[in-house]
């Protein structure tokens, strides 16, 4: 290690005086400004994890739905998968360090986790669409060469596909090619022989609006239409050509504010859908004959794939593992109907897809999705050759159902949840079953929710624990909480910090008759309960009256006084 360089550089990218920030739910996230010695210092922190297991480490510039003005880091593991707890740790304690601590931090970090500094490293690199993102990669770049990594740029990528570059490099190609090219043949050859095999059709001409959230994903998806025109024809909306990016579009205002983005227009039954920012988010919805708005999140995404691979088993005559993971955002209805009617097993584990992308791991076929559309499906080594065998072996029908899974296998990405994978999935899926989008949503009706962003003064004092679904402190929170709920049928509610801004977040829902107007009324006093418990910071009464027309005051006053806080 050349620590004379290393100050020599770092000096060029000064941590700005008293910025504390922190490696959240998906790496380090705040305003783009405050991020260039962030950059340089995970450029090498990437080198010593590369050199420590001996593979390609992958580094993406993104802040994905957060808002334009915001950029973000995190570091990709060599099978494709989020960094390790412990290196997470290393990362904050790296992006916080004084200066003058800089030597000694990364000494630090290579004691402790045995890096052999004689070691190659290799480290790949990918950014999304937003202004300050091809700076800040290139600060990346400055801190990879200074500890002497080598380093491929992919240049603009969307966060899965360098999820998938990773994958690809680490097991020597067998994975796919790791190339923009070779994932776009990877996935369209899976599809089109799919949607080859789609005798009957919900739609005559199958067709998708895709609200591009004015991301990376526009970019990506116009690149590789052509390779899948055959079996889906896309129309691009908010493609960045004009609009800001997740500026009242994209998967993450969709699925918070219940409604269609702008600059899309929908016709009735029209299969539409919403990626975010990076493109590893995908929600889908349709407009009914009666103009209602129905929003179809990751939760009944999980339902369609599960079920579909769980047929799939049926047919060829495979008793697998398969299990469904969620994590508490996910509607009771939908856990209900995967245990009762599907009965699948399903698991809920902290937020943050790393969590999920574990556990899912433990199944034959492990389906995981957040409710806000992020996840994919993990398929075993084990079953990948069980159901390449079956696909040659077996007789006719049998044949044909494993030969279906075993594209289906190859259009997922398993390294990450992937909007543009899971489109084509999806698409896949609808296509193959004749189902309609209002068939696919009919499967069952979700509670109404809502969930909202609470501001107090300091976010930690709240903790959790069962999976985020209970609060720890402060005291009496939890007590209150349940207090609340026992007032709803089929009622659930929960606070818990955010991972990635600076907020604490509420859900809740309820049985309500399908009026979302009572769950409303049902999440104010949450707020009441933070503001009390958490020590208030700023006013959220003309927020949530804007939000809900102006009338929830009064009622939720009426409600409120039921509370003893
Ligand atoms: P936080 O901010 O920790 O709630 C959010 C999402 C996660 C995940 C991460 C990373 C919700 C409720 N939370 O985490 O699911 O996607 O961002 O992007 O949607
Ligand atoms: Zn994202």
């Amino acid at each position: 290690m050349d620590l004379g360089a290393i100050t020599k550089y770092s000096a060029l990218h000064a941590k700005p005086n008293g910025l504390i920030l922190q490696y959240g739910t998906a790496g380090f996230r705040t305003k783009a400004e405050h991020l260039d010695h962030v950059m340089f210092r995970m450029g090498l922190l990437a080198v010593l994890r590369s050199k420590q297991t001996k593979s390609t480490i992958g580094v993406m510039v993104t802040a994905s739905h957060n808002p334009e003005e915001d950029n973000g880091v995190k570091l990709v593991d060599p099978l494709g998968e989020m960094l390790a707890p412990s290196w997470e740790e290393h990362a904050t304690c790296l992006a916080n360090a004084e200066e003058q601590d800089m030597q000694r931090v990364l000494i630090d970090i290579s004691e402790k986790e045995a890096v052999n500094l004689q070691q190659d490293a290799f480290v790949v690199i990918g950014r999304d669409t937003r202004p300050s993102s091809e700076k800040l990669s290139q600060s990346v770049i400055d801190g990879v060469t200074v500890l002497g990594g080598q380093f491929h740029d992919y240049g603009l990528l969307t966060t899965p596909q360098l999820h998938y570059m990773v994958y690809c490099r680490n097991t020597g190609g067998r994975y796919g090619k790791a190339t923009i090219e070779g994932y776009y043949q990877k996935l369209s050859k899976a599809f089109v022989e799919l949607t080859k095999q789609a005798s009957c059709s919900g739609d005559e001409y199958r067709s998708l609006k895709v609200d591009c959230a004015n991301g990376i994903g526009a970019l990506k998806l116009r690149e590789m239409e052509h390779y899948f025109s055959q079996g889906l024809s896309v129309q691009l909306f908010n493609d960045g050509s004009k609009g800001k990016l997740n500026h009242l579009c994209g998967a993450d205002f969709v699925k918070s504010h219940q409604k269609p983005p702008q600059g899309m227009e929908i016709k009735s039954n029209e299969r539409c859908c919403s990626f975010d920012g990076d493109a590893d988010r995908i929600v889908y919805y349709y407009h009914d004959a009666d103009g209602h708005f129905h929003l179809i999140d990751g939760d009944k995404i999980a339902t369609l794939i599960s079920s579909f691979l769980k047929e799939l088993l049926v047919e060829i005559g495979e008793s697998l593992n398969i299990g469904v993971v969620q994590t508490a955002y996910a509607n009771g209805s939908s856990t209900r109907y995967l245990e009762e009617v599907m009965k699948v097993p399903v698991y809920c584990t902290k937020t943050g897809v790393k969590h999920l992308h574990h556990k899912a791991q433990e199944f034959d076929i492990g389906v995981y999705f957040e409710a806000n559309g992020h996840g994919t499906a993990l398929f075993s080594t084990a079953v990948e050759m069980k159901i390449k065998q079956s696909a040659e072996q077996l007789e006719d029908k049998k044949r044909k159902a494993a030969k279906m899974l075993e594209n289906i296998i190859d259009l997922f990405n398993q390294a990450a949840g992937d909007a543009i994978s899971d489109m084509l999935v999806i698409e896949a899926i609808l296509a193959l079953k004749g189902l309609t989008v209002q068939q696919w949503d009919a499967l069952y009706t979700d509670l109404p929710n809502r969930q909202l962003k609470v501001q107090v003064a300091d976010r930690r004092v709240i903790s959790t624990t069962n999976a985020e679904r209970q609060a720890v402190t402060p005291p009496g929170l939890q007590e209150a909480i349940n207090d609340l709920v026992k007032k709803y049928k089929l009622s659930r509610a929960f606070v818990r910090p955010s991972g990635t801004e600076d907020v604490v977040r509420v859900y809740a829902e309820a049985d309500s008759q399908g009026s979302r107007l009572v769950v409303w009324i049902f999440i104010w006093p949450l707020h009441i309960l933070l503001k009390v418990f958490a020590k208030p910071g700023q006013s959220t009464v003309s927020a949530v009256n804007r939000e809900s027309g102006g009338n929830i005051w009064q009622l939720s006053c009426r409600s409120l006084s039921h509370l003893r806080v």
